[in-house]
Protein backbone atom coordinates (compact mmCIF):
# COMPACT_ATOMS: atom_id res chain seq x y z
CA UNK A 1 0.00 0.00 0.00
CA UNK A 2 1.54 3.30 -1.01
CA UNK A 3 0.49 6.46 -0.06
CA UNK A 4 -0.62 9.85 -2.43
CA UNK A 5 -0.88 12.95 -1.34
CA UNK A 6 -3.79 15.16 -2.96
CA UNK A 7 -4.19 18.83 -3.96
CA UNK A 8 -6.26 19.26 -0.87
CA UNK A 9 -3.40 18.19 1.08
CA UNK A 10 -4.94 14.92 1.92
CA UNK A 11 -3.16 11.92 2.23
CA UNK A 12 -4.69 9.01 0.15
CA UNK A 13 -3.37 5.05 0.94
CA UNK A 14 -3.68 3.82 -3.17
CA UNK A 15 -3.19 -0.04 -3.88
CA UNK A 16 0.60 -0.69 -5.83
CA UNK A 17 4.12 -1.86 -4.98
CA UNK A 18 6.20 0.08 -3.25
CA UNK A 19 10.23 -0.32 -3.94
CA UNK A 20 11.14 -3.00 -1.45
CA UNK A 21 7.98 -5.21 -2.72
CA UNK A 22 9.53 -4.33 -6.31
CA UNK A 23 13.48 -5.78 -5.38
CA UNK A 24 11.66 -8.68 -3.39
CA UNK A 25 9.52 -9.68 -6.49
CA UNK A 26 12.57 -9.31 -8.44
CA UNK A 27 14.98 -11.51 -5.93
CA UNK A 28 12.22 -14.01 -6.11
CA UNK A 29 11.64 -14.30 -10.02
CA UNK A 30 15.37 -14.17 -10.19
CA UNK A 31 16.03 -16.97 -7.91
CA UNK A 32 13.13 -19.30 -9.92
CA UNK A 33 14.61 -18.06 -12.90
CA UNK A 34 17.92 -19.22 -11.71
CA UNK A 35 16.04 -22.50 -10.42
CA UNK A 36 14.80 -23.57 -13.64
CA UNK A 37 17.88 -22.84 -16.01
CA UNK A 38 20.01 -25.07 -13.58
CA UNK A 39 17.43 -28.14 -13.86
CA UNK A 40 17.34 -27.30 -17.48
CA UNK A 41 21.02 -27.39 -18.22
CA UNK A 42 21.31 -30.86 -15.87
CA UNK A 43 18.76 -32.19 -18.10
CA UNK A 44 20.60 -31.28 -20.78
CA UNK A 45 23.37 -32.95 -19.39
CA UNK A 46 21.62 -36.19 -18.40
CA UNK A 47 20.51 -36.19 -22.27
CA UNK A 48 23.89 -36.06 -23.79
CA UNK A 49 25.56 -37.96 -21.30
CA UNK A 50 22.40 -41.05 -22.14
CA UNK A 51 23.26 -39.93 -25.97
CA UNK A 52 27.02 -40.56 -25.67
CA UNK A 53 26.64 -43.89 -24.06
CA UNK A 54 24.43 -45.22 -26.58
CA UNK A 55 26.38 -43.86 -29.27
CA UNK A 56 29.60 -46.02 -27.39
CA UNK A 57 27.31 -49.04 -27.08
CA UNK A 58 26.06 -49.28 -31.08
CA UNK A 59 29.98 -48.58 -31.89
CA UNK A 60 31.10 -51.40 -30.08
CA UNK A 61 27.66 -53.72 -30.99
CA UNK A 62 27.96 -52.70 -34.71
CA UNK A 63 31.61 -53.82 -35.23
CA UNK A 64 31.62 -57.06 -33.00
CA UNK A 65 28.71 -58.19 -34.69
CA UNK A 66 30.06 -57.30 -38.09
CA UNK A 67 33.46 -59.01 -37.36
CA UNK A 68 32.00 -62.14 -35.75
CA UNK A 69 30.30 -62.79 -39.13
CA UNK A 70 33.62 -63.20 -40.98
CA UNK A 71 35.82 -66.81 -41.51
CA UNK A 72 37.36 -67.90 -38.93
CA UNK A 73 40.63 -68.00 -40.60
CA UNK A 74 41.41 -66.83 -44.18
CA UNK A 75 38.97 -68.18 -46.80
CA UNK A 76 39.81 -67.97 -50.29
CA UNK A 77 44.02 -66.71 -50.25
CA UNK A 78 46.53 -69.52 -50.14
CA UNK A 79 49.13 -67.95 -47.48
CA UNK A 80 47.48 -66.80 -44.31
CA UNK A 81 48.04 -64.32 -42.15
CA UNK A 82 47.61 -63.50 -38.16
CA UNK A 83 45.64 -59.75 -39.46
CA UNK A 84 45.51 -58.63 -42.89
CA UNK A 85 46.50 -60.95 -45.93
CA UNK A 86 48.05 -59.86 -49.07
CA UNK A 87 44.98 -58.31 -50.78
CA UNK A 88 44.15 -56.42 -47.52
CA UNK A 89 46.93 -55.06 -46.53
CA UNK A 90 46.53 -51.10 -47.30
CA UNK A 91 43.00 -50.97 -48.44
CA UNK A 92 40.84 -48.09 -48.32
CA UNK A 93 38.26 -49.86 -46.13
CA UNK A 94 37.32 -52.98 -44.39
CA UNK A 95 35.03 -54.25 -47.58
CA UNK A 96 37.72 -56.72 -48.42
CA UNK A 97 38.39 -58.61 -44.52
CA UNK A 98 37.11 -61.93 -44.88
CA UNK A 99 38.39 -62.96 -41.70
CA UNK A 100 37.93 -62.30 -38.05
CA UNK A 101 42.26 -61.78 -37.51
CA UNK A 102 42.08 -59.02 -40.62
CA UNK A 103 40.46 -56.54 -37.73
CA UNK A 104 43.83 -57.06 -34.79
CA UNK A 105 45.53 -53.57 -34.62
CA UNK A 106 42.71 -51.29 -36.28
CA UNK A 107 42.47 -48.20 -35.32
CA UNK A 108 39.96 -45.97 -36.75
CA UNK A 109 39.01 -42.14 -35.61
CA UNK A 110 36.43 -40.90 -36.47
CA UNK A 111 35.37 -44.82 -36.93
CA UNK A 112 33.47 -45.61 -39.65
CA UNK A 113 31.61 -48.29 -41.78
CA UNK A 114 33.07 -50.94 -43.56
CA UNK A 115 32.93 -49.29 -46.62
CA UNK A 116 34.78 -46.05 -45.45
CA UNK A 117 31.84 -44.00 -45.14
CA UNK A 118 31.31 -41.62 -42.09
CA UNK A 119 28.87 -42.73 -39.57
CA UNK A 120 25.89 -40.13 -38.82
CA UNK A 121 26.86 -38.24 -35.40
CA UNK A 122 30.09 -39.66 -35.03
CA UNK A 123 33.13 -37.26 -35.47
CA UNK A 124 37.03 -37.19 -34.55
CA UNK A 125 36.39 -37.27 -31.19
CA UNK A 126 35.55 -41.43 -30.95
CA UNK A 127 37.84 -43.81 -31.49
CA UNK A 128 37.70 -47.63 -31.97
CA UNK A 129 39.59 -50.39 -31.93
CA UNK A 130 40.29 -53.80 -32.30
CA UNK A 131 42.54 -56.98 -30.84
CA UNK A 132 42.26 -60.28 -31.84
CA UNK A 133 44.29 -63.04 -29.43
CA UNK A 134 44.66 -66.81 -29.44
CA UNK A 135 42.70 -68.19 -26.74
CA UNK A 136 43.79 -71.67 -25.58
CA UNK A 137 39.72 -73.45 -25.57
CA UNK A 138 40.74 -75.83 -21.90
CA UNK A 139 41.44 -72.58 -20.31
CA UNK A 140 39.31 -69.71 -21.59
CA UNK A 141 40.26 -66.91 -21.15
CA UNK A 142 43.75 -67.71 -21.02
CA UNK A 143 46.02 -66.53 -24.23
CA UNK A 144 48.20 -69.15 -26.17
CA UNK A 145 50.89 -68.79 -28.22
CA UNK A 146 49.37 -70.39 -31.49
CA UNK A 147 46.20 -71.33 -32.33
CA UNK A 148 44.02 -73.93 -30.86
CA UNK A 149 40.97 -73.17 -32.60
CA UNK A 150 39.55 -70.25 -30.86
CA UNK A 151 39.98 -66.49 -31.41
CA UNK A 152 38.92 -63.69 -28.65
CA UNK A 153 37.54 -60.06 -30.26
CA UNK A 154 38.07 -57.40 -28.56
CA UNK A 155 36.49 -54.04 -29.41
CA UNK A 156 36.92 -50.85 -27.65
CA UNK A 157 35.79 -47.30 -27.76
CA UNK A 158 36.99 -44.39 -26.53
CA UNK A 159 35.16 -41.07 -26.60
CA UNK A 160 38.33 -37.92 -26.41
CA UNK A 161 40.92 -40.72 -25.10
CA UNK A 162 39.14 -41.59 -22.22
CA UNK A 163 37.46 -45.76 -22.93
CA UNK A 164 33.93 -45.85 -22.70
CA UNK A 165 32.99 -48.66 -23.93
CA UNK A 166 34.46 -52.58 -24.12
CA UNK A 167 33.05 -55.42 -25.75
CA UNK A 168 34.57 -58.31 -26.40
CA UNK A 169 33.48 -61.94 -28.11
CA UNK A 170 34.74 -65.52 -28.70
CA UNK A 171 34.86 -67.06 -32.26
CA UNK A 172 35.07 -70.76 -32.61
CA UNK A 173 36.96 -72.22 -35.76
CA UNK A 174 34.23 -75.31 -36.28
CA UNK A 175 31.60 -73.29 -36.33
CA UNK A 176 33.27 -72.36 -40.06
CA UNK A 177 32.43 -76.15 -41.07
CA UNK A 178 29.96 -75.82 -43.77
CA UNK A 179 30.90 -72.41 -45.11
CA1 LIG B 1 41.57 -62.03 -44.75
CA1 LIG C 1 43.71 -62.79 -41.76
Amino acid sequence: MNKVRLANNQVRHVKGFSLVECVFAIIVVGTMFAAAMNTLGASKRIQFRITENNNAAWLAESLLSEIMEQAYIEPTETITTFGEEALEVGAANRSRYDDVDDYHKLSNSPPVASDGNTLEGIDSSWKRTVTVTWIDPDSVPDTVASDKGLKKILVQVYKKDVLVESLHGYRQQRSDLGR
